[in-house]
């Protein structure tokens, strides 16, 4: 059989309804491959790989199904020699004249296929992945020779420029944002809906990557994969959502417990991120329930559009406008190896085991688990965001480096200096005690700075803002915390100081 066009699909390109599919053309050839650079660029948690796997396989299938020529290449399979070798193979074999790919989404992939593409003697071309809601450049120019870039004013122009929650030219409600009224603890005796799993049997797959020595981590249960893996799946976890989970989705977005690994937050990320589903379709399908309901307050799907418009284009777009150099930057010039309980969970202080130890048992922790546990700790104890990427971009199963770098660098380490965050996302105890009840059943106090029972996060919190005066004294957003630690009795402050330096001494044991 010859071919005379080539196009390749990688593992975060599910788009069921890109234009590419509209037709059935015999002499088009899709091509799916499962490849070691993918697998080997992070150790991977385990049910991440599985999850893109199964997805890749059924999506395969449903092309098939529907009448579309395609190859899928599975990791064992003879010959599977990786991205480049594979499409060489085919072409030949096929006697293509033509090759085509999406943009992806990925920096290093982007210039891999790039060069690969101008290598070739054939015809080759490039199409948009037909997923987001905004093009890879729009940031660079919206904030064209800014040092900052504020994402509440790209949030403005998204719902303006959609049309989502908006009454004329004014936003729905008269207030653009209703994050005020999104703080709140789980009350003791709310009952919070299980979140919808599925039980997809993933046995080949384990074995496979077994066989064939991939490293991973975390843990599976081989005939309960519970991850949506195809379009079908994830709109039925969108359905749940929109019926059970958005009503409470706002006020409890920041709340974290230890018998709850998701409360009203959605799950959709990794469904988003494969491009299983389009974010315009979840947020018209939430959009729709909202306005069919009394018991849906408009701070809850405010806060859910301003996740999915706001920060999801907008880290995508920081990405674009920032790559190569967004993955050096290191502002606060933080080397410290990452504590070996980011992967074994064995520590005393009770917000990071939990948090880790959820993560390792579900590739997944909301965004105040990632931000104000797990980042805040790596934050204030100067780990070297170089090692704090791997780890976030292996452990969670929607990480994939334009969102996992912009959220982590960026966002949770401040290592861009302030190009997202005005200020670094930090705190002591006190935050973490309002929001959760980690602290209750901790080895350490949340109320002490200082002696052995005292809770790292309190003198770390003051020792990073001793250490970083030279890059960040000068910060009005961060006056506050200056006035308050040198207002703060001399020998009161060397005692937290000293506390704080005892904590970074002995990280490995806290
Ligand atoms: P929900 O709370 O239900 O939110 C709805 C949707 O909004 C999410 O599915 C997601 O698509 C979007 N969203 C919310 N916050 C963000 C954000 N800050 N940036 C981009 N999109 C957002 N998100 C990823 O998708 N991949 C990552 O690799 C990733 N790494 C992160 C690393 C750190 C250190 C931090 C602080 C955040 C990271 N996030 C990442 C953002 C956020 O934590 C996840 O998108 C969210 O927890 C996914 O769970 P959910 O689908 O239940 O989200
Ligand atoms: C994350 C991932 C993994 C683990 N494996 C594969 C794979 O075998 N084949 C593939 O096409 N994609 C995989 N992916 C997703 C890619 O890393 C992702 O498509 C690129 O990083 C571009 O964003
Ligand atoms: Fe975390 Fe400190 Fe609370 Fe323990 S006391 S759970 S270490 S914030």
């Amino acid at each position: 059989m010859r071919v005379k066009t080539v196009r390749l699909i990688l593992g975060d390109q599910l788009n069921a309804k890109h234009s590419w599919f509209k037709t059935k053309d015999p002499n088009v050839l899709y091509t799916l491959m499962e490849v070691r650079s993918e697998t080997d660029y992070a150790p991977h948690h385990i049910q991440k790989v599985c999850a893109i796997f199964t997805a890749m396989r059924r999506f395969a299938k449903a092309l098939e199904s529907a009448g579309h020529q395609v190859r899928y290449i599975k990791l064992d399979d003879q010959n599977n020699l990786g991205f480049e070798a594979n499409i060489n193979q085919l072409i030949e074999e096929f006697g293509a004249q033509r090759f085509q790919y999406q943009l992806p989404d990925e920096y290093r992939v982007d210039q891999l296929l790039k060069s690969f593409a101008e290598s070739l003697e054939i015809e080759t071309s490039v199409s948009d992945t037909e997923h987001f809601l905004t093009e890879r450049d729009d940031l660079r120019d919206f904030f064209e020779g800014k040092k900052t870039y504020l994402m509440e004013s790209f949030y403005r122009q998204m719902r303006k420029k959609y049309g989502l929650l908006m009454a004329g030219d004014e936003p729905e409600g008269g207030k653009w944002n209703y994050d005020t009224g999104n703080r709140k603890k789980l009350p003791r005796d709310i009952d919070i809906p299980e979140p919808l799993e599925f039980d997809t049997d993933v046995s080949d797959i384990v074995e496979l990557l077994e066989s064939e020595g991939v490293k991973t981590i975390g843990t599976v249960n081989p005939k309960k994969l519970g991850w949506a893996t195809s379009r079908r799946e994830a709109q039925k976890v969108l359905e749940y959502i929109a019926e059970h989970l958005l009503n409470r989705f706002g006020t409890y977005q920041d709340a974290m417990h230890t018998d709850e690994w998701s409360a009203y937050h959605s799950r959709l990320s990794f469904a988003m991120n494969a491009k299983m589903l389009h974010p315009l379709d979840v947020l018209k399908r939430c959009i729709d329930e909202y306005r069919k309901r009394d018991d849906i307050e408009l701070n809850q799907i405010e806060g859910f559009v301003r996740q999915i418009i706001g920060w999801r284009e907008f880290m995508r777009g920081v990405y674009w406008a920032q790559m190569p150099e967004f993955k050096k930057e290191n502002a606060l010039r933080a080397d410290r190896a990452l504590p070996s309980y980011f992967w074994t969970c064995d520590t005393r202080m009770s917000c990071v085991r939990h948090a880790v130890k959820q993560s390792l048992e579900r590739p997944y922790a909301h965004h105040i688990q990632r931000l104000m546990v797990t980042g805040n700790f790596a934050l204030l104890a100067g780990v070297d965001p170089d090692e704090l990427d791997q780890w976030y971009l292996g452990i969670y199963i929607d990480a994939f480096e334009w969102v996992e770098i912009t959220n982590t660098r960026g966002m949770s380490q401040f290592a861009d200096g302030g190009l997202i965050a005005t200020k670094p996302y930090n705190s002591s105890a006190n935050y973490i005690h309002k929001m959760s009840n980690y602290c209750s059943g901790c080895h350490y106090d949340h109320k002490e700075k200082t002696g052995e029972n005292a809770c790292p996060f309190n003198s770390l919190y003051w020792h990073f803002y001793d250490r970083h005066r030279d890059e960040l004294g000068n910060n009005p957003c961060i006056g506050m915390a200056y006035r308050n630690l040198d207002r703060m009795d001399a020998e009161k402050r060397a005692a937290i100081v000293d506390r704080g330096q005892w904590c970074l001494d002995n990280i490995e044991s806290l």
